[in-house]
């Protein structure tokens, strides 16, 4: 919708793989979403501008192939990937789906602009995931090494904390390949987790708002915890709660992407963007989130929980992300009014939390067991 907005003429191909998944595991989100054919004809009702949807699995190389034939994209955004961390390290089974299905999806993306729009510039949707938390600060993406008197850039070290993550590290180094071997023009997005509901194009218009989930598997920190304090569930803080990460509003995504694609990578380049625009502490989010309940009239508890990942619960953390700034990012940071706007926002549907979806315990090192939250 924002790129429609913006002028672009649009295409979405999607197979309802999340949507999929979120049902099977009884997790779906805060609203109901329409599928994607209605909330084309919304967007037309609401825009008058047209979006086409394809539905299909971008697994599928006829269906790739049939859709790049037909439309010949200037650009593609690649968003097709199991995003879940905790799903990734659910069991074999969601493992092995997130591998198949991330490494197919880029792969088939990467074969079919080769063969039939070699010109056009990809958009990949990377995560700040894949450096991991290293002592050292974290450079877009590349590293200039100097070794025994001679130098040589190369990609930052990679050192993802779930298998989800490493997906995508995989999907870094497989498009850095064919940029190498076919010259492809590719622009990967190491982006932060995402908080956030309304847009300048959704505001106000729940059929049209993106999935808003709270439960373990596909509920990010900061969405999961605004829910939590309007359920009256004390937030699940992991750990000793040091875990930081580099944030970001829904409304900043689309401006990167946009900016990405009005601005191309050129041929033969790999360029990488840290996609974050101020970072937090889980304490820190859960801190800000119980000031905005005690603000709204709400009495929010926070509850420290054992950690069900493997990951560093202190650390240095201090990653660049000057790039989208320099090509015209304009942030929106998480003010109190934001929170506050957001938190209201999810109390007027209140009665729709299921409150026995917000933990089940994936453990990072078993197959499925689920320890209890107390
Ligand atoms: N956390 C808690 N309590 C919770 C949920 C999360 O303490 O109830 C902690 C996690 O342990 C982690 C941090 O909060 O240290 C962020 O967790 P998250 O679930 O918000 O984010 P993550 O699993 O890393 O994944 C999300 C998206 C993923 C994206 C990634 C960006 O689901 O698609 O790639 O954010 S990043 O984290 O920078 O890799």
């Amino acid at each position: 919708m924002h790129l429609s907005k913006h002028g672009h003429e649009v295409i979405v191909a999607d197979n309802y793989l999340r949507r999929y998944l979120s049902r099977e595991e009884d997790s779906e989100p805060l609203f109901d979403v329409p599928n994607l054919h209605q909330r084309a004809q919304l967007w037309k009702a609401k825009s008058g501008r047209e979006i086409s949807v394809a539905i299909g699995d971008l697994c599928d190389w006829d269906f790739v192939a049939e859709l790049f034939c037909a439309h010949l994209p200037q650009a593609l955004i690649h968003y097709a990937e199991q995003p879940s961390a905790p799903y990734s390290m659910k069991n074999r089974k969601t493992a092995t789906l997130t591998f198949q299905n991330n490494l197919t999806a880029t792969f088939n993306i990467v074969q079919a602009v080769h063969e039939f729009a070699p010109d056009c510039h990809i958009v990949k949707l990377g995560t700040m995931g894949e450096y991991g938390t290293p002592n050292i600060d974290i450079e877009e993406g590349w590293l200039e090494v100097e070794h025994k008197g001679r130098s040589q850039k190369f990609l930052f070290p990679r050192a993802a904390g779930s298998l989800y993550h490493t997906t995508k590290v995989l999907d870094t180094d497989l498009l850095w390949f064919y940029v190498r071997t076919w010259g492809l023009r590719v622009t990967d997005l190491m982006q932060g987790p995402v908080y956030g509901l309304e847009t300048y194009e959704n505001s106000g218009n729940e059929e049209l708002y993106p999935f808003l989930n709270y439960d373990e598997l596909w509920g990010t920190v900061i969405n999961r915890f605004m829910v939590q304090a309007v359920a009256g569930y004390p937030l699940t803080v992991y750990g000793k709660g040091g875990q930081t990460r580099g944030y970001l509003n829904i409304k900043d995504t689309l401006q990167c992407l946009r900016l990405s694609i009005e601005n191309p990578a050129n041929p033969g380049e790999l360029r990488i963007f840290n996609q974050l625009v101020e970072t937090f502490s889980v304490n820190q989010l859960a801190e800000m989130v119980q000031q905005s309940g005690s603000r709204i009239g709400l009495d929010v508890q926070v509850n420290s929980l054992p950690n069900p990942r493997t990951e560093l619960e202190e650390h240095y953390y201090n990653p660049t992300h000057t790039g989208l700034i320099e090509l015209g990012l304009k942030p929106h940071f998480l003010t109190n009014d934001v929170m506050d706007e957001m938190m209201r926002l999810i109390l007027k549907y209140k009665e729709r939390i299921r409150t026995n979806c917000i933990f089940r315990g994936v453990s990072w090192d078993s197959n499925d067991q689920i320890p209890t939250a107390a």
